[in-house]
């Protein structure tokens, strides 16, 4: 039995059967003695049993050549830092999708595996992430990172190494022109936010004066809250009485918050991210705000609930995904985040399973014309963005589809408000749109 055949086909067969990396070699090495010892017959035997091993786990190697390493993937979000509110989700997502989709057999057959370089919250974590998982890890792509402000740093750097990077929450205008190897599946703000606006003026058609706040150090809030003005003053022609500025880094809101409070504002519209918003939120409440708030992507995550508590009570948020979709595969990331969480699966998490479901998509048509193990990691990185961009995917998003330039195609928007229980720790997140 010829010795690259033992090679190849004993890490698929190790993963598909789920025989240690302690106890391969052993295999490895009675397959070998029997191959050396017995007859040919004996060695066609056991040439006829492998194959119908590899056969049995969907995978044989095309042309005995298929290398069964896993295929890595990089994750590249926010682990720590006020950033990982958002980061954790998302991580969620990723996991999910590792197990989802190396169960039903991974890229035909050979696994991917997610390796992940914390970002933490700024742009030098994000561009050390990047180059870790650029040139030590050697990943055919990356899924992150996780804001726009950091999208902005780091992904410049995969596109002058062409690899391709899937945003998963990267809102802000201007992310996929970024260069030709980024694409997102994150919907940018310009489409997903003026959704909240309408559903606030829904709740109440009254609406006249409002009152629009953001952070002004956070491409994305900057990007929001361009769209949120619009929409106000453009759209609906409403009157934007006030416009104020914080800094993602501020916990006291003191002055924004009695500044809007003398605006007397019908609505308020706050783009920062989830600890600033919230605390913001909550001084709002504390200092006697009445009227409806609407909060940005940025407050997309129950993560929230810890830092606004019964003040998040009411909060309008627009989404870009919801647990009702009917795809077969969100039915199944559903569950599947159900079993482990006991609740439905936010935004940030359909983002990131999508986002590797798209690598692994791509992957495998690839493969299916030509075997990946064929190229090198260059090539296959070259040719992953194209077959990324060509593609379109069922997704827990719906049906999505990439703009040559790698913006995303996406159809149906929602908007959620936040309802707490009377613990004032724990809510979710009431779909009225
Ligand atoms: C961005 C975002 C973040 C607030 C989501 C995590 O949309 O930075 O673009």
């Amino acid at each position: 039995m010829r010795d690259d055949t033992i090679e190849s086909a004993l890490p698929i067969l190790a993963s598909c059967y789920n025989i240690s990396p302690y106890a391969q070699e052993p295999v490895r090495q009675i397959i070998k003695e029997v191959a050396v010892k017995s007859t040919t017959t004996c060695v066609s035997m056991l040439l006829l049993i492998v194959t119908l091993l590899l056969a049995a786990c969907g995978s044989a190697p095309s042309g005995g050549s298929a290398s069964a390493d896993a295929l890595p993937i990089g994750i590249a979000v926010a682990q720590t830092s006020n950033t990982a509110l958002l980061g954790q989700d998302q991580i969620d997502g990723a996991k999910l999708a590792e197990e989802y989709f190396n169960k039903q057999g991974g890229v035909n057959g050979r696994p991917i595996k997610l390796i992940y370089q914390d970002t933490a919250g700024d742009e030098a974590g994000a561009i050390n992430a990047f180059n870790a998982l650029i040139n030590n890890a050697k990943v055919v792509g990356i899924v992150g990172p996780t804001l726009s402000q950091q999208a902005f740093a780091a992904d410049k750097i995969a596109d002058q190494a062409k690899v391709p990077v899937l945003a998963p929450s990267n809102t802000a205008k201007g992310i996929p022109q970024i260069g030709d190897y980024i694409a997102r599946v994150s919907a940018p703000v310009a489409v997903v936010a003026p959704n909240a606006v309408q559903a606030a003026l829904d709740i109440n058609p009254n609406i006249k004066k409002v009152v629009v706040l953001y952070a002004q150090d956070d491409a994305f809030s900057k990007s929001e809250t361009g769209t949120f003005q619009q929409t106000v003053t453009n759209t609906f022609k409403l009157d934007l009485v006030a416009v104020q500025t914080f800094s993602t880094k501020d916990t006291d809101f003191t002055k924004q918050a009695s500044d809007t409070i003398a605006a007397q504002p019908d609505l308020v519209i706050i783009s920062g991210l989830t600890s600033d918003g919230g605390n913001l939120v909550k001084q709002l409440r504390e200092l006697g705000y009445k009227g409806l708030i609407i909060g940005g992507n940025g407050f997309n995550s129950s993560k929230l609930f810890a830092v606004c508590k019964a003040q998040c009570d009411g909060i309008l948020i627009a989404q870009a995904y919801s647990p009702s979709a009917d795809t077969p595969i969100n039915k199944d990331f559903r569950a599947a985040y159900k079993a482990q969480k006991q609740t439905e699966p936010p935004q940030l998490t359909a983002q990131a399973f999508t986002g590797v479901q798209v690598f692994v998509a791509a992957l495998s048509a690839l493969d299916k014309r030509t075997a990946l193990s064929g190229r090198d990691l260059a090539t296959l990185r070259t040719e992953l963005n194209k077959q990324i961009l060509a593609g379109t995917y069922t997704t827990p998003l719906g049906d999505i589809s990439f703009t040559p330039e790698g913006e995303l195609n996406q159809k149906q928007f929602y908007v959620a408000q936040i309802k707490m229980n009377p613990d004032g720790a724990t809510g979710v997140f009431n779909f009225i749109k």
